[in-house]
């Protein structure tokens, strides 16, 4: 055979052999996921936050719209405390950033945006970065036909245990607030005697008569709070017996080393959890509450950085992780802090107060639903102006919450309706809190 010749053989072998190798590769690719299929990489052409307040509580709620038309996602970035200056974070710098960028690309976005300012881990910038996260995850959900839970890996059970919170001045008062919520169906009560630190019990705030402070600012002494919970403790479980899982929150509002006799001596009344024995600036007397007692501990929903949460998960000095989604930048963040809490035998336990919008619990009650390490949700009662600006809020029914099965979140958010509840003209800030002398306190 003639050199040329064999050449030529060689030629067509592997033509023929190439061409047989991409059909096959052809073959193999899937075909393109209808995220994509047949459509341009969905381009971000506009980010905007939403103020409002049906139950007089200030919301920020931030929408992503792309470049598919009525194709948008929702999220929540509510910062109660200092909400326009979040929305100047989504309006000023935010929507210029995002303008342009592939939709899909959740992570990458957030990682970009996450350093786009430098600094970063602030309460501000974080939940102006959530509610971009939140919108983000609702649209895919909506481009691939799933709600969110179902992107995350599906339940993990049929639908979200949630505590609620009872309150009152005094024990007779306490015990008919938890009879109503235990009529409800809630099996988790959180239980107060008053505000937190129970201030109302405090009296003769000297610094009030000796003109310091200004006139508005709350006095809290810690003894009256201290001796009277462990006898509401004593109070609901003498009423209400052994099975019902009773909640505390010290929040933040005594002295460590008070904070560590309260957890020690409320042991014997079996707390399901208590809750922000410390600031975050003191998280290392965790480490002094765990040698001390086994009281469960729940901490976190002041936390922005991971700095504040990783030390807490990997020392197991915590039982549960309370962040407020929107405060640790979204659910992109939530879920890393899940999946890490796992592996170290910490549940989850999300903020969920008034003070987080109806996209903000749904979003908590998705990776509730996906989650192994799944621990309690904290849920509040929305009002049917709730319901109507957010239609397709998550439900309460026997002490669960549900979620919807709509693509995305299932929530919606009614702008019209959303204008006619301005934010209250009250002060946004948290009043300060002060000890009889006057010294401010952790509110
Ligand atoms: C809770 C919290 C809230 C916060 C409030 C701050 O456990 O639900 O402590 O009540 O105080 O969200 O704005
Ligand atoms: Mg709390």
């Amino acid at each position: 055979m003639k050199t040329r010749d064999f050449f030529k053989c060689l030629l067509w072998g592997a033509a023929g052999g190439a061409s047989g190798l991409m059909k096959a590769r052809a073959q193999n690719t899937p075909a393109p996921s209808p995220a994509a299929k047949g459509s341009a990489p969905l381009k971000i052409t506009k980010v905007r936050a939403i103020l409002t307040a049906p139950q007089n509580i200030r919301l920020a709620v931030v929408k992503v719209e792309t470049s598919e038309p009525g194709l948008y996602g929702l999220g929540c970035a509510t910062f109660q405390q200092r909400p326009l200056a979040v929305e100047t974070a989504v309006k000023e710098y935010l929507d210029d950033f995002c303008r342009g960028r592939d939709a899909d690309n959740i992570e990458d976005i957030w990682q970009t945006a996450y350093t786009s300012s430098y600094w970063r881990n602030g309460p501000v910038l974080n939940n102006a970065l959530s509610g971009l996260d939140m919108a983000l995850w609702d649209i895919k959900g909506k481009r691939a036909g799933m709600p969110v839970y179902q992107l995350l890996g599906g339940k993990c059970r049929f639908a979200v245990d949630c505590y609620t919170h009872s309150s009152g001045r005094d024990l007779k008062e306490l015990e008919d607030s938890v009879a109503r919520n235990r009529e409800q169906g809630f099996r988790h009560i959180r239980i107060q005697v008053g505000g937190y630190g129970s201030p109302h019990m405090s009296s003769d705030p000297h610094f009030k008569e000796a003109g310091f402070g200004r006139a508005d600012d709350t006095h809290q002494d810690s003894r009256p709070y201290l001796r009277i919970t462990p006898k509401a403790f004593e109070h609901i479980r003498n009423k209400f017996g052994d099975d019902l899982e009773l909640l505390h929150d010290i929040h933040e509002r005594v002295e460590p080393i008070e904070a560590i006799n309260l957890c020690k001596e409320l042991e014997k009344y079996r707390p399901f959890f208590i809750e922000d024995p410390f600031p975050p600036e003191q998280n290392n007397y965790f480490k002094i509450l765990r040698q001390q007692c086994s009281t469960p501990i729940a901490m976190g929903e002041l936390f922005n950085s991971p700095h504040e949460w990783t030390g807490l998960i990997t020392e197991r000095w915590i039982d549960f992780i309370r962040v407020h989604l929107s405060q640790v930048g979204g659910l992109s963040v939530a879920r890393k802090i899940a999946v890490l809490s796992e592996w170290f035998g910490v549940r989850s336990a999300w903020h969920g107060p008034g003070d987080v919008s109806p996209v903000g619990h749904a979003c908590n009650a998705h990776l509730d639903l996906a989650i192994h390490n799944f621990g309690i949700q904290e849920a509040v009662r929305f009002n049917q102006a709730m319901h109507d600006v957010f239609p397709g809020s998550p439900t309460m029914k026997n002490g669960y919450m549900h979620v919807n099965e709509a693509p995305g979140f299932g929530v919606d958010l009614n702008e019209e309706l959303a204008a006619k509840f301005p934010y209250p003209n009250t002060p946004a800030y948290w009043r300060p809190v002060r000890k009889k002398d006057g010294t401010s306190i952790r509110p």
